[in-house]
């Protein structure tokens, strides 16, 4: 989980990937709700061009593949009626990077509720990056 204003740390990014390069192709979802800063995150990183689609399930997806990674970037929230084709794009992926926008204290809670809906849909193992500060908020 990624929390943004301050509390990234710099050396996360890179030594994830570093351990994700290899030869097999890694899918990677980055989910949040909008304005949390995943677009962001995409082109912070620099590895390729982000682009939009509008797939026929009814919401926006951001893609962008660099290397053998293939990233994924889906706007969470208000949407329960998409809940059911989750499972469809969970089969295939191998890292979920769930941001949270710390200042963003209105909607705390509804990010608490898609990501726990999220994790309801499927066991999924996060790779937690928390900043102690917001554990007990988020
Ligand atoms: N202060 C601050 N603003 C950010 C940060 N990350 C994103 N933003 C801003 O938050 C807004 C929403 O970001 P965006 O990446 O479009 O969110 P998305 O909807 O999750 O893709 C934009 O105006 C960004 O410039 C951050 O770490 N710090
Ligand atoms: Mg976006």
């Amino acid at each position: 989980m990624l929390i943004k204003h301050g509390c990234w740390r710099g050396g996360f990014f890179s030594s994830l990937f570093s351990g994700l390069f290899g030869t097999r192709e890694m899918r990677i979802l980055i989910l949040g709700l909008d304005g949390a800063g995943k677009t962001t995150i995409l082109y912070q990183l620099q590895v390729g061009e982000v682009v939009t689609t509008i797939p026929t399930i009814g919401f926006n997806v951001e893609t962008v593949t660099y290397k053998n990674l293939k990233f994924q970037v889906w706007d969470l929230g208000g949407q329960t009626s998409i809940r059911p084709y989750w499972r469809c794009y969970y089969s295939n992926t191998d890292a979920v990077i769930y941001v949270v926008d710390s200042s963003d204290r209105d909607r705390m809670g509804i990010s608490k509720s898609e990501l726990v809906a999220m994790l309801e849909v499927r066991g999924l193992i996060l790779n937690y990056n928390l900043d102690p500060t917001y554990v007990s908020e988020v």
